[in-house]
């Protein structure tokens, strides 16, 4: 049976790659962090496939004794600090860890297979967050990198470095540069959940409106179980390489409200969402839309969820969850 270790294993990616790996035959291990992770009892419910080992991307030693523990053949690099607007305030921790935590990642396969750079297949997170201020529109994997986060600028060095692996050392490792991708596992911070939690919770009066930052930025918005299948798709390839994945079509914050309302009968809107300054960013990435006609035409891969389907699945998800909180309340 071929194994895995995937770092990042309680994010939202983590769960649904383990599912993916886990259906397909896989023995998993997750790479988890803390003694007392307050997201552990979620893994070990959604996937009770997957062996736990503690680690962090920030102690190489960590990674290389999961890399023994778990004896893989694909090593999925998902661990970051995945909050860009957390980013500004926690610029260095984020570059520890999303930056340096790649690096880590990297050598500690070096020292676990010194002679054979190919036995573990090496899969980064990277992102479309570091095209930035965009140089050309769409966005493909030519595109000039210009990051406006520490975010990015971090990913940015990560994608870098795991290209730097693959040519200095012959490694198996590829970089998927992932456009926003969402599903209700997506964690309440970012735009989508938030907006998609407070619709239903408004649509419920357990609350009165939403507060929210730039409603014109525009995401290239994809549905998460999609895009682990594109990662997966990626190691089986004889040859590493770098993929775009996206669904090629961007939509704005307001579209993305409009739609999430009209999911429960709400039409007029506008009432009930406020500018609120703090959820504004140092410097804003206003526009992305990727072109993934190499992973399409390489890897065979396609979105399934279009833009609208995963709109309403999250609001149908929330308003479920939102209820059942209710009830629980009394
Ligand atoms: P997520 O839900 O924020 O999950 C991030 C994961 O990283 C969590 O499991 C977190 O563990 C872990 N982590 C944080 N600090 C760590 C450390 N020091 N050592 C080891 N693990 C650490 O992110 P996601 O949406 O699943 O995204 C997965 C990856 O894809 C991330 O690298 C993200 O930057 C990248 N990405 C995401 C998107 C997107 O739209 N979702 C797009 C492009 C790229 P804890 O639970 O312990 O905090
Ligand atoms: O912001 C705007 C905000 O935090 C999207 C991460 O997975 O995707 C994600 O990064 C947009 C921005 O995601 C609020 O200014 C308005 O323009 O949902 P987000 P992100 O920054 O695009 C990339 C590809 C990653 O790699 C990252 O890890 O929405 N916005 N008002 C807001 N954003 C938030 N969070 N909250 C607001 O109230």
């Amino acid at each position: 049976m071929p194994r895995a270790l995937i770092s990042g294993i309680t994010g939202q990616d983590g769960l649904y790659l383990a599912e993916l790996l886990l259906a397909k035959g896989y023995v998993v291990y997750g790479l988890m962090r803390g003694q007392n992770n307050p997201k552990r009892e979620l893994v070990e419910q959604t996937v009770p496939g997957v062996h736990l080992v503690t680690g962090d991307l920030t102690d190489i030693s960590s990674i290389l004794r999961a890399l023994e523990a778990s004896q893989p053949d694909e090593f999925y690099n998902l661990g970051a600090i995945s909050f860009v607007a957390y980013s500004w305030e926690n610029a260095r921790i984020t570059s520890d860890v999303t930056g340096l935590g790649v690096l880590n990642a990297l050598e500690a396969l070096r020292l676990f297979s010194p002679t054979d750079p190919k036995r573990v297949r090496f899969y980064q997170a990277s992102s479309s967050e570091m095209f930035g201020k965009v140089q050309t529109v769409p966005q493909t994997e030519e595109t000039l990198l210009w990051p406006r986060s520490p975010y990015g600028v971090a990913k940015v060095y990560g994608h870098y470095m795991t290209i730097n692996y693959r040519e200095s050392y012959g490694m198996h490792a590829s970089s998927g540069i992932l456009f926003n991708h969402e599903s209700p596992r997506r964690g309440p911070e970012f735009v989508t959940r938030k907006i998609t939690q407070a619709v239903a919770r408004i649509s419920l009066g357990m609350q009165d409106g939403i507060m929210l930052g730039n409603l014109e930025a525009r995401r290239d918005w994809g549905f998460a179980g999609d895009y682990v299948e594109a990662m997966w798709r990626m190691l089986q390839m004889d040859e590493a390489d770098d993929y775009v994945i996206s669904t090629n079509e961007t939509h704005s914050i307001r579209e993305f409200l409009e739609l999430a309302f009209s999911e429960v009968g709400i039409d007029d809107w506008s009432h009930l969402v406020s500018f609120d300054p703090s959820f504004t960013r140092p410097a804003e990435v206003d526009l992305l839309i990727g072109d993934s006609t190499k992973a399409q035409s390489r890897l065979g891969w396609a979105p399934t969820v279009d833009f609208p389907t995963l709109v309403s699945l999250m609001v149908k998800h929330d308003v479920e969850e939102q209820e059942r909180l209710l009830v629980r309340a009394g």
